[in-house]
Formats: structure tokens, C-alpha cells, sequence
């Protein structure tokens, strides 16, 4: 976004939402508190699947706020006015959660557990594992909602959770960093290639889990 390209409804905007800073702030201390209820939701579910199922499912949790660069960039994008009330209406990924597992039947066995939980509600879910894009990304993405309890009120706040394999997780990052690389000459080449590396990656996640079946079944 380059500041000198904007009109004046959306300046407008951008002082509105300045002058609204301590809105801004309490909105984001919401959007956090959220994002730890989901993370407190999985830390608890990995323990009790270590109880019922023999197995600790997550290997790494990662959590992040969207900066606010961003958010006002993504509004920008999808031609949004820059208000409150905007972000909060249209941009459902401020509070995210990257659940990273072994083996892909744990991604989908968490995101079971996670949604029977009475207090969540599902708004969406982007299966990539079983769809993946062109590029060769894949994980499953859930938008919930949860509710935090402030000290007069309960707001349901919306989290954007993304579960992936270690190998796709590994996959993301490298893809990720090209994407940022500005002047890469031979993109084109190395996005196939990436692409053949996902593939590879997927039928890798595949074997692995059904050695894993095998030893399990095995087991007395
Ligand atoms: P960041 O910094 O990772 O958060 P929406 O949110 O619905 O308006 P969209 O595109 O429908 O937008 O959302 P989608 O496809 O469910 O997920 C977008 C996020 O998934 C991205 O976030 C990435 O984190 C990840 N993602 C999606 N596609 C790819 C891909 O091809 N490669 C990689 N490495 N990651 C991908 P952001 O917004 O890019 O930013």
C-alpha cells in the first residue's frame, strides 16, 4: 500500500481509526484473549489424548496477532472502509493458531475434538489437505468463534486455527519466504519445484502414518 494513493474517505478512515486508538487496543486485548482460550483448548486436548489415546497429537503451537499494518492492508485489499467495525465484521484471521502434528489423521482427530466442544461455534472450514491449492499448500483451516468473559460481558470473538503435518509445516515456511522475495529471477521454476516438493511431502505424510498404523496395531 503507498500512502500517496489514497482517497479521501479512506484518510478519513485512517485518522478515525487513530483517534480511536484505546478501542483499537481493547479490541486487540480481546482478539489475544481469544487466542489464548484456543491455545489453553489444545494444550488441554493434547493431555487428555495422551490419557485416552496413548499419544501427545501436537508437536508445536504457534500463536500470532496480525500487526496492524497488516490488518489495514487486508481491509484495503478487499475494499472495506478502514473502521472498527469493519475489522471486526471482515477480517476473521487477527487472532491465529498454527496446531502442527506428526501425522495428518492428528490434525483431523484434534479439529474433531476441538469443534464437538460445546462452547465453540465453526463459521468455516478450508480443507487444503484434502484440496490443496495451486501452489501445493496444504493444511485445514477452521474459523471458530469462542467466548471470553470480561469482567461485565462475554463477547464471542473469532480465531482463525490452522492444523498442519511438521513436513507440510516445513513446506509453508520455505514457500512463504519466496513468496516475500521480491526479483527472484527464477520463481517460476522454483514454484514448480516447491510444487513437486509438496506432492512428495504429502505421499511422505502418507507412509508415515501408515507405519504408525502398523506399529500401533501391533502394540498389546
Ligand atoms: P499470515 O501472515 O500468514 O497470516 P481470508 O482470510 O478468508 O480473507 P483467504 O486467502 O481465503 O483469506 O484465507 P485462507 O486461504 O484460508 O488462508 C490464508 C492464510 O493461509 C495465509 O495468511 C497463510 O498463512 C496461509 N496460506 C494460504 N495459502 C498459502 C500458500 O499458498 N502458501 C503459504 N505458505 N501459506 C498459505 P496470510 O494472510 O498470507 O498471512
Amino acid at each position: 500500500m503507498n500512502i500517496t494513493d489514497i482517497n479521501i474517505e479512506q484518510a478519513e478512515g485512517i485518522a478515525k481509526m487513530l483517534l480511536q486508538e484505546h478501542e483499537f487496543r481493547t479490541m486487540m486485548c480481546y482478539y489475544r484473549s481469544a487466542m489464548m482460550e484456543i491455545e489453553t483448548k489444545f494444550k488441554v486436548l493434547n493431555e487428555s489424548l495422551n490419557v485416552t489415546h496413548d499419544r501427545n497429537p501436537i508437536e508445536t503451537i504457534k500463536c500470532r496477532l496480525k500487526d496492524p499494518k497488516s490488518i489495514i492492508e487486508k481491509l484495503w485489499r478487499k475494499n472495506y472502509p478502514l473502521t472498527l467495525d469493519a475489522i471486526e465484521k471482515h477480517i476473521r484471521d487477527i487472532a491465529g493458531i498454527r496446531v502442527i502434528c506428526a501425522f495428518p489423521e492428528d490434525v483431523y482427530l484434534l479439529a474433531e475434538f476441538l469443534l464437538k466442544q460445546d462452547d465453540i461455534q465453526l463459521v468455516r472450514v478450508k480443507d487444503y489437505i484434502k484440496n490443496p491449492k495451486n501452489s501445493g499448500y496444504r493444511s485445514l483451516h477452521l474459523i471458530v468463534k469462542v467466548p471470553i468473559f470480561l469482567a461485565n460481558e462475554k463477547r464471542m470473538m473469532n480465531v482463525e486455527i490452522q492444523l498442519r503435518t511438521i513436513a507440510m509445516d516445513f513446506w509453508a515456511s520455505l514457500e512463504h519466504k519466496m513468496k516475500y522475495k521480491k526479483d527472484l529471477e527464477d520463481a517460476e521454476e522454483i514454484a514448480e519445484q516447491l510444487k513437486a516438493c509438496a506432492e512428495e511431502i504429502s505421499r511422505l505424510d502418507i507412509a508415515m502414518q501408515s507405519i504408525r498404523n502398523r506399529i500401533d496395531k501391533k502394540d498389546p
